[in-house]
């Protein structure tokens, strides 16, 4: 992308409160009970390890499992080179290439990126995006990596907002999945960067592994689980760290839209610094996988049964057809599945296990509500109000009767709150 310097500026040096990585390790030991000084003191930065959290009814949506031949380009159908000796805003040294010496697949699962120290004295690596080939809004983004080692050694797994080009960096997000400097060898960085909130002053956290082992003896897999209303990261399914839209403190909130992911070993920079004798060359990253998965948001179960609205009649699945994109309708009750709805958990709510959903997202008054697979979205969302409005915030508008009918068959649409009968419900509770 013709984007450069997109994240990690020179305030991103900062010295990591050394009291929050030793609270992690000493936490993942099992050493400290809770509400202690040293966690509170932790906690502003790095959250306690918490109980492992594996993927809730994941659905994979993507994946790139690196089988491809010894020697061969990662696929360009899901990976695109950023290449470019230019710094990238943090006074990094490498110059990216598209040169399978520097990307290419192991030939035994892997993808792996090298760094080189060349005899010009210059330094190559390799940056793979999926800008131009996937971006997701929420889900599992995971990778499982042995990342490379040594002093000025930067690698990476992360995401930008596919916003980018338009409204630039940081208004367009950016979260990192797995950052990890070489001078830290045992400790992950998570970070979200967003206007107000970048550079040297993200919000950020870590976990340091036990033992003093270093991330680069083994595989672990490094994840996100993005929400609309929050993103915890893990390594090896223990989370660390979670972000909620209130940690931004009045700034806003960026990560509501896709994003599109980047893997990339940087060498030098303001942030790691810079080789020095103790640092050998090649350096390689291993990718034995990237996965993306869809989250039913952690929370597909609550109160079930019939909605009912205007004229007693029942908000039904048009001719019970589980097909995405069927119309939400009146109908007299009958008890039928078309007509049993669950108030879940995670604001959605459901029917064959599927989703009330506005079609495409939209906002304006007179969009159709139709059934869809469940997918995270905001155009999923329902809030039901005392005054028995099922609001979607998105919109902020009603799940409405279309001209105030209550006629079997009464296509259900958005429109903005009146109060009528029409945007009146009953709901499982
Ligand atoms: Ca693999």
């Amino acid at each position: 992308m013709n984007g450069r310097g997109s994240r990690r500026t020179s305030g991103r040096f900062r010295p990591f409160p050394l009291v929050a990585a030793a609270t992690a390790v000493l936490l993942a030991a099992g050493l400290l009970g809770t509400g202690s000084a040293e966690i509170e003191a932790a906690s502003a930065e790095t959250v306690a390890a918490e109980a492992p959290a594996a993927p809730q009814a994941a659905q994979l949506v993507w994946s790139d499992e690196f089988n491809g031949a010894a020697g061969t380009r990662p696929d360009p159908n899901k990976w695109t080179h950023e290449t470019g000796a230019h710094g990238w805003g943090n006074n990094e040294l490498q110059n990216y290439t598209t040169s399978t010496a520097n990307s290419a697949h192991d030939g035994q699962g892997n993808l792996v990126i090298t760094a080189r120290r060349e005899a010009d004295g210059g330094y190559t690596s390799a940056r793979l995006i999926t800008k131009n080939t996937f971006t997701r809004q929420y889900g599992r983004f995971e990778a499982r990596i042995r990342v490379p080692r040594g002093q000025g050694i930067w690698p990476a797994f992360w995401m930008l907002g596919s916003d980018f080009d338009q409204v630039g960096w940081p208004n367009s997000g950016e979260i990192d999945i797995m950052e990890n400097i070489g001078r830290e060898p045992s400790t992950v960085h998570g970070s979200l960067h967003g206007p107000g909130y970048s550079g040297g002053n993200p919000l950020t956290g870590s976990y340091t592994l036990p033992g003093g082992r270093a991330l680069a003896d083994d595989f672990h897999t490094f994840a996100v689980e993005w929400r609309p209303d929050s993103i915890s990261w893990f390594i090896d399914d223990v989370r660390y760290q979670t972000r909620t839209p209130a940690d931004a403190g009045g700034n806003r909130w960026v990560f509501d839209h896709p994003f599109f992911m980047l893997l990339n070993v940087a060498v030098g920079g303001n942030w790691p610094g810079y080789p020095d004798g103790t640092t050998t060359f090649p350096q390689t990253m291993t990718v034995d996988y990237v996965r993306v998965y869809a989250l039913d948001g952690g929370g597909s179960t609550g109160p079930t049964g019939a909605i009912t609205g205007i004229g007693g009649m029942c908000v039904d699945v048009a001719g019970a057809n589980t097909a995405n994109g069927t119309g939400i309708q009146l109908h007299p009750c009958t008890g039928h599945a078309a007509q049993t709805w669950t108030m879940a958990a995670d604001g959605t709510v459901r029917a064959f296990g599927k989703c009330l959903d506005v079609a495409s997202g939209g906002t304006a008054d007179g969009t159709r509500v139709q059934l869809w697979d469940c997918n995270g979205t905001p155009a999923q969302q329902w809030v039901y109000s005392s005054g028995r409005d099922l609001v979607n915030p998105q919109a902020n508008k009603c799940l409405d009767a279309t001209g105030n009918s209550s006629a079997d068959g009464t296509p259900l649409q958005i429109w903005t709150c009146a109060g009528t009968p029409n945007q009146k419900w009953n709901v499982p509770a």
